[in-house]
């Protein structure tokens, strides 16, 4: 007589070839991709890239977006949805230009967009707006968030707390505060960044109030430290933090990765705390096609995922598109760097 047969449980491989380094999105430009799951699906939120007629400077001037759409898709190769228009600069009654790169953070059913956008004043100021759905339509508040500066805000969650990352130099103007005070006078891309051989400029966080539109504390230095302890150096460009912070949590480490600008890489580093320190470890992703580069990293079901952008439908750095990979974390902890595909 035969036996029954024992069933095996083996888990569904996604099949990375359907997503894996292709453009996710095709009727429009996108970047800055930050990703997060609500509702069991992946949501996106991008900066919308646009034709301009600004020219292109150290300032970051040509990134002239104007308005932000929402992504989702069921799985990693599932159909990207547009979900269209979710706030536009017309609507943020204290900016002026420039949506930058934002994120979303879910808290008791209310959804929260962070964006940076250039105020009247062309300062960099970080606002929020609320919606009801991930996707939107997010109505903006009045005023920006108090106590914030410089752009590219992440949120990070970590049970019921959320922390707003934030900051960038050159284009990010974080070179021109001391003491978290705008100094008067500074105005170019290396007005006020260090000697090469003092300490780089670093990244910050604050814990959100409960309203989540508001900072709990004031604003704490992310310390990036190399091998000996020492705080990156100003003219480390390889390692030194330029833009874009990320932070993800996995086996109860901190990861905090960024973007190295010039050099192009999103490096990380790892701490034992959302307020670090964190020792620099190596890259995430290799240069891009593209002057920028700008990611986020996700875990959907069991599997990590990095979304980050190039150029390969454009050739112009201006015009971006969104992709995404798997991302795999060793065994020791370290992160499997990414190559560029194209
Ligand atoms: O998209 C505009 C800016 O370019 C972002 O805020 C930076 O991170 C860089 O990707």
């Amino acid at each position: 007589c035969s036996q029954p047969k024992e069933e095996v449980q083996t888990e569904a491989e996604p099949e990375t070839s359907k997503f894996n380094h292709k453009p996710l999105v095709e009727n429009i430009y996108t970047a800055d991709p930050s990703a997060h799951v609500f509702e069991g699906k992946i949501y996106i939120y991008p900066s919308h890239d646009i034709e301009t007629e600004v020219a292109e400077d150290d300032m970051g001037s040509h990134f002239d977006m104007k308005d932000y759409h929402v992504f989702s898709m069921d799985m990693p190769g599932g159909t990207v949805t547009d979900h269209g228009v979710a706030l536009r600069l017309e609507d943020v009654p204290w900016a002026g230009r420039q949506l930058w790169a934002p994120d979303a953070a879910v808290k008791d059913g209310k959804y929260y967009l962070y964006f940076p956008a250039k105020d009247k004043n062309d300062i960099f100021k970080i606002g929020v707006a609320v919606s009801d759905r991930p996707e939107g339509p997010f109505t903006a508040e009045p005023d920006p968030i108090a106590g914030t500066f410089s752009m590219d805000p992440a949120v990070f969650q970590e049970g019921d707390e959320y922390f707003l990352l934030f900051g960038g130099i050159w284009g990010g103007q974080l070179q021109w505060y001391e003491d978290q005070k705008l100094i008067e006078g500074r105005k170019g891309p290396t007005d006020g960044i260090p000697a090469p051989d003092q300490k780089a400029l670093m990244p910050y966080i604050a814990k959100l109030g409960t309203s989540m539109t508001e900072l709990a504390e004031k604003p704490r230095e992310l310390l990036i430290l190399d091998e000996s302890g020492e705080p990156i150096k100003s003219g480390d460009n390889n390692r030194r933090f330029f833009e874009a912070t990320w932070m993800h949590k996995y086996n109860g480490k901190y990861y905090l990765s960024y973007s190295t600008g010039d050099t192009h890489f999103i490096a990380y580093a790892i701490g034992d705390s959302p307020y670090g320190p964190f020792t620099y470890q190596g890259n995430v992703l290799d240069p891009v096609e593209g002057w920028t580069n700008h990611h986020s990293i996700v875990e959907f079901e069991g599997r990590w995922y990095l979304f980050y952008h190039d150029t390969e439908l454009s050739g112009k750095t201006p015009l971006r598109n969104i992709k995404m990979a798997e991302l795999i974390h060793q065994a020791d902890g370290k992160i499997q760097t990414i190559k560029s595909m194209n």
